[in-house]
């Protein structure tokens, strides 16, 4: 039976969120299995008397609003064990079941150590930073590379644990005697630190790839959310601005357990626009007053950090390489809404690179950070089409961007957004 899944198809905050809620009520488990709290997932739910509530999630896969879905998190997410805890806190004050929250055993924790490593590296490299969240993430994953990361199941084992820390403090000593200003934490701080999370964490912590197999055995539905996006992922983005984790469809098997032929169907989210938040190339970014208008009416600030995103035109070259390299069998274009209100729309076909025309993604990166825009202008609408429920409610020229951006991405658009709740969903296929 079926595993889904949910991927980024730009540079994240394409609605990843609202893709997961639509389809947590058709799903029985909702698996994180990538990156960490710098992840931020933005769920509107509408309310019965009218009213919508907000949620933004960060280290928490978006099911877990999902009354009937088990959350899990899975061995390739880096967890903060303490904003795990707000973050259960939160969602349980506000009346949200969080009961059935899996976490594996394998998943790698993000030590305090590792988040001011983040920080003060950011700050280091100055103008050559990538603009992280400076959540921890890079670090810890470079440990977990290095093989002097602490996972999930190292926390309930004191004297390995201990080791550990020990082999971390060791490698790392040079690093963190710098940062910390010559007192690098010592092994009983952080033991200490980790040691503190173990009664509550107990009862959550499985091997969650046993479980989620076990699961699509019985003939379950599994649905794999990406935190981040195909443009920002370690090895397929544009590196070295991106994260430290695998966000594409091969990371949703590495990062669950899941093996990729039990993989049904790849659902890209792609922004009927470009967004980008953080450092690093940006061939169709607008520095106008179209960009400006896009960051206003799209609400386009951070989710984790509140940092102000980049905006530019939709870019089909990416939108085409995210489909080759997730395999997407479906796409869901989201805030065309936002695209109300231009008299011309441009659509980036190609790149143009020092005269020679580019209809793929240069191999080559400082290409890329020299590609220019090839435009194609499509038609624009004034209509407000927020309260659209069908594909021929659309104004004509809305249909024609849909069709015409379909055409040159490399796969169908199954799913519309016309605005951010649950309701404001058009569904083609
Ligand atoms: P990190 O912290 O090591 O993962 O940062 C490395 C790069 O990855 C980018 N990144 C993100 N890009 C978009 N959205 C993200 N989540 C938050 C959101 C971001 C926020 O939903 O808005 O609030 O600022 C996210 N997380 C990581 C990051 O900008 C770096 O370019
Ligand atoms: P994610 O990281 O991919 O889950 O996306 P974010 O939550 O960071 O950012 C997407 C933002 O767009 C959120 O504020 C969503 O509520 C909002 N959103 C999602 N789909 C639509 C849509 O179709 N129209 C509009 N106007 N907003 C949307
Ligand atoms: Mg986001």
């Amino acid at each position: 039976m079926p595993a889904i899944a949910i991927i980024g198809a730009q540079w994240g905050d394409e609605g990843k969120g609202k893709a997961t809620d639509l389809l947590g009520s058709r799903v029985d488990h909702v698996v994180k299995f990538n990156g960490g709290n710098n992840a931020g997932h933005t769920v509107v739910i509408d309310m019965p008397d009218g009213t919508s509530e907000k949620y933004a999630l960060h280290l928490l896969p978006s099911g877990i609003l999902s009354p009937n879905c088990t959350p899990v998190i899975g061995n390739g997410v880096v967890v903060d064990v303490e904003v795990l805890f707000q973050e259960l806190d939160a969602l349980t004050a506000r009346g949200v079941d969080v009961s059935k929250l899996k976490v594996s055993a394998n998943a790698h924790v993000i030590p305090s150590y590792n988040k001011a490593v983040d920080k003060v590296t950011e700050r280091f490299l100055g103008s050559r930073r990538l603009g992280t969240t400076g959540r921890g993430i890079g670090p810890t994953y470079a440990d977990k590379m290095n093989r002097i990361g602490i996972r999930v199941q190292d926390l309930f084992d004191e004297s390995i644990l201990r080791k550990k820390v020990e082999g971390a403090l060791d490698l790392k000593g040079q690093v963190l005697t710098k940062i910390y200003n010559r007192r690098a934490p010592a092994v009983d701080e952080i033991v200490e630190e980790l040691l503190a999370y173990v009664e509550r964490l107990a009862p959550m912590v499985c091997d969650t790839g046993l479980f989620l197999n076990q699961r699509l055995d019985d003939g379950d539905i599994v649905l794999l959310e990406a935190g981040q996006a195909t443009l920002l992922d370690v090895d397929h983005g544009t590196y070295p601005f991106v994260t430290s984790s695998s966000c594409t469809a091969a990371g949703a098997c590495t990062g669950s357990g899941i093996p990729p032929m039990r993989l049904d169907q790849v659902v890209g989210i792609v922004k009927a626009y470009t967004t980008r938040v953080g450092e690093g190339p940006f061939p169709t970014e607008l520095f106008d007053d179209h960009g400006a208008h896009l960051s206003k009416v799209g609400a386009e600030f951070g989710v984790t950090t509140g940092r102000a995103r980049r905006c530019g035109w939709y870019d089909a070259v990416i939108a085409r390489y995210a489909a080759r390299v997730n395999g997407v069998t479906d796409f869901i274009l989201t805030k065309l809404d936002v695209l109300t209100g231009f008299d011309q729309v441009p659509v980036c076909v190609a790149y143009d690179v020092g005269g020679v025309r580019h209809d793929e993604m240069p191999v080559n990166q400082s290409d890329f950070h020299h590609a220019v825009p090839i435009y194609e202008y499509l038609p624009g609408w004034w209509e407000d089409i927020s309260e659209c429920r069908t594909f021929e409610e659309l104004p004509a020229n809305a249909r024609a961007y849909v069709e015409a951006v379909e055409a040159m991405s490399g796969a169908r658009i199954s799913v519309v957004g016309v605005g951010p709740s649950r309701a404001a969903t058009i569904v083609r296929h």
